[in-house]
């Protein structure tokens, strides 16, 4: 896999820029310090949310229940007050337990006034902004956003390592089809197991307290909270027709059956969409190995072994 470090990143942009250089061509950017030009970029301290939001029951993740392997996260497996929350993750010791797109503007409005969703986000969905805890070396699993909206992730406390790589490598990273995430391990990549890794290409961005990651639409993400800390999105609908079927589908028609078929089939269920998963990544890797002349046509049969063990372009 190849890591790209050399990414964009501003310190302003206009909504005109914006629109026509990273929301039409559905490129990623940094913007440093975006936090900054709102209320929030000052005020928002682990404190003050504890003033306000202390008494808030809030939903919890937790990154050791196995279950969740076999499909979306979607239920939350404890609740808790922000305060004890926040408490436990304040400790030194790690913790497993994440607060995920939790609405936090649902339940304390005045929120939104010192982060209203910024200029270049506005839209329908302009009204939901999400929260994002987690203590340090908390690991967000490698997924895509089940909506396929655009998103822009805004960090507020500590910093975070964040892993984007583009739709167009979905099969490459081995989705598991009927959902939107894959089970490959991107600080261990296994390429025995996994292949077709070698020809996937990722970003690798920093963000600092302030800074804003746009991340479009289907872009795959993988994060790693690299201090305790907090963030907060925003989301806007996908902008081409194809994304917003599949984010519609995937809400509507892939999610429940997942659900349905791993309540009622578990792991073999899996393992069937781990087959099904590979042979789309085999597939997806002699296509590459045809436009890169390592094979012609007639060689289009080939053993694992022969791609596992002699192509790892751009391998780290
Ligand atoms: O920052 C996080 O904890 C996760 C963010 C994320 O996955 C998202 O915005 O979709």
């Amino acid at each position: 896999m190849k890591i790209n470090k050399d990414i964009d990143s501003v310190d302003v942009i206009n909504i005109k820029d914006f629109t026509e250089q990273y929301l039409k061509p559905q490129k990623p950017l940094l913007i440093k310090g975006l936090a900054n030009h709102y209320p929030s970029g000052k005020k928002w301290t682990v404190d003050y949310l504890k003033d306000v939001c202390g008494n808030v029951e809030v939903e919890l993740f937790d990154n050791n229940n196995k279950k969740t392997s076999l499909t979306a996260f979607t239920t939350p497996d404890l609740k808790m007050k922000f305060n004890d929350y926040v408490g436990l993750i304040s400790k030194d010791e790690p913790s497993n337990l994440r607060m995920f797109l939790f609405n936090m503007f649902k339940r304390k409005p005045e929120l939104r006034k010192d982060f209203p969703c910024p200029y270049m986000f506005k839209g329908i969905l302009g009204k939901m902004g999400y929260m994002f805890f987690g203590s340090k070396n908390t690991k967000v699993r490698i997924h895509q956003d089940i909506d396929m909206s655009n998103v822009l992730l805004t960090q507020f406390h500590g910093r975070k390592r964040v892993i984007l790589i583009s739709p167009a490598y979905s099969d490459l990273l081995y989705r598991l089809p009927f959902n939107t995430y894959s089970l490959v391990d991107l600080d261990e990549p296994d390429y025995n197991k996994y292949p077709g890794l070698a020809y996937v290409e990722a970003n690798e961005y920093i963000l600092e307290p302030g800074d804003a990651l746009f991340m479009p639409s289907g872009y795959w993400h993988y994060i790693t909270y690299l201090d305790g800390g907090f963030a907060v999105s925003y989301r806007k609908i996908a902008q081409s027709f194809k994304m917003k079927l599949l984010g519609a589908f995937s809400l509507s028609v892939y999610l429940p059956l997942d659900k349905m078929l791993s309540f009622l089939f578990g792991k073999k269920w899996l393992a069937k969409k781990e087959q099904i998963a590979e042979k789309r990544a085999h597939n997806a890797m002699i296509k590459k190995m045809m436009e890169s002349g390592y094979l012609n046509v007639k060689e289009k049969r080939v053993e694992k072994s022969f791609y596992s063990s002699q192509l790892r372009p751009g391998h780290q």
